[in-house]
């Protein structure tokens, strides 16, 4: 809970009213309101509550898997030439054009149950496997869809400018302007898409590429967030704060100047120590300058078959503190408020009056066993809109 002082914001020996599915009081039981004290209650046992838990980025819609690649990279083979060698996003993009919309949905549910399972409340999802209009829209509608299937909510993404596909190789604009740019405009006039992201890379777009899906997004008013500086520095997070970008993320090849851009734009650090690791990269995220700039930094799974096959938010509370030296207060704020504010979410992610009752309740005595423990669960219930 929100109390000054307090590491976590943490209230011993708290209460938290539920009403219409908000919170309509929270703080020290012994302060609870008489107008409140008639209530049906239930005693937690001492647990600790939270706000459910949000994934800013995921990737979970998409077809077939990339077990192979891993062998591959295992062999020796690269991230990078294994893209350029038509593996990579675009291999998942082959398996993701075959997959019918009931067996993406399926496959989809089987990962958000995963994080359902940890508490997880909200997430968000990108397109950006289909590369052709009728299959990025067909992932965002499997994307609501999984809202529509299970308690939890759902921001979209959508991902157009995600990777290059094989029949536009060579022609990124050619791309652009046949495929992803009518997509963003056929998806957003289905009401489909959230915010609008991309991939800034010399493996994927440019800078110049980036802005021009980035102007189509400020036509249609919709917020933009950006993958930059995942593999190299271009610019990418500093492009996303000209554009008042909710986020950038990855970030590792970030420098100070990228770092104070998005100080100035308001723009969330998300971190996603799962692709550091599996791409066992050992350029680190600038986190002292997130400190040091007061960027806000939000941590997620980015759970995609490539990249970041994790589907463990508690596992990457862990990673954040363990590979980049996060507290784990920063990481549970990364996973809540930070991530709330990287989706553009103002009703959720801390504890207090008039927020959504989107909780989690752990069988642990100290909050920093969230990020401390490895491979365990401890979520006791999870309440979502109120209902448990
Ligand atoms: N960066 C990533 O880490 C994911 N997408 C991106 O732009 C990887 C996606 C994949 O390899 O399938
Ligand atoms: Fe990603």
């Amino acid at each position: 809970m929100e109390a000054d002082g307090e590491a976590y914001g943490l209230v011993e020996r708290g209460a938290l009213v539920i009403e219409a599915g908000r919170i309509a009081w929270c703080g020290p039981a012994a302060s609870l309101p008489s107008a409140f004290t008639d209530l049906p209650a239930e005693d937690l046992g001492g647990r600790l509550v939270t706000p459910g838990l949000i994934d800013c980025h995921t990737h979970v819609v998409f077809g077939g898997n990339r077990a192979r690649e891993f062998e591959m990279r295992l062999e020796g083979a690269s991230y990078e030439e294994i893209a350029r060698a038509g593996g990579g996003i675009v291999s998942t993009v082959r398996a993701t054009r075959a997959a019918g919309e009931a067996d993406l949905l399926a496959d989809a549910l089987k990962r958000v149950d995963a994080l359902i399972a940890e508490g997880i409340t909200v997430l968000e999802i990108k397109s950006g496997y289909g590369l052709d209009i009728e299959t990025e829209l067909r992932m965002l509608r499997v994307a609501s869809k999984v809202a529509e299937s299970r308690p939890v909510r759902v921001k979209t993404s959508f991902l157009g400018a995600h990777a290059i596909p094989a029949e536009f190789k060579g022609e990124p604009d050619r791309y652009l302007n046949e495929v992803c740019l009518p997509a963003l405009k056929a998806a957003h006039a289905e009401g489909l898409v959230d915010a609008v992201d991309g991939f800034c890379e010399d493996i994927a777009f440019s800078p110049e590429q980036i802005a021009r899906v980035f102007d189509l997004a400020k036509d249609f008013g919709l917020p933009v967030k950006l993958h930059a500086e995942q593999l190299s520095n271009l610019g990418g997070a500093a492009l996303a704060a000209r554009y008042g970008a909710l986020s950038a993320d990855h970030l590792e090849y970030l420098d100070e100047a990228g770092v104070t851009a998005m100080a100035d734009s308001g723009s969330v650090a998300v971190i996603l120590p799962g692709a550091f690791y599996t791409l066992r990269e050992t350029q680190l995220p600038p986190v002292d300058l997130f400190r040091k700039h007061g960027v806000p930094m939000a941590v997620a799974t980015d759970c995609n078959p490539g990249s970041s096959p994790l589907t463990s938010l508690l596992l990457t509370l862990n990673m954040a503190c363990t590979l980049f030296r996060m507290t784990p207060e920063e990481a549970l704020a990364g996973a809540t408020r930070n991530a709330a504010q990287a989706l553009g979410l103002e009703d959720c992610g801390i504890l207090s009056a008039g927020k959504r009752a989107d909780l989690a309740v752990w069988d642990v005595e100290h909050p920093a066993e969230l990020s401390y423990r490895i491979g365990f669960n401890p979520l006791y219930r999870r309440i979502f809109g109120g209902a448990a």
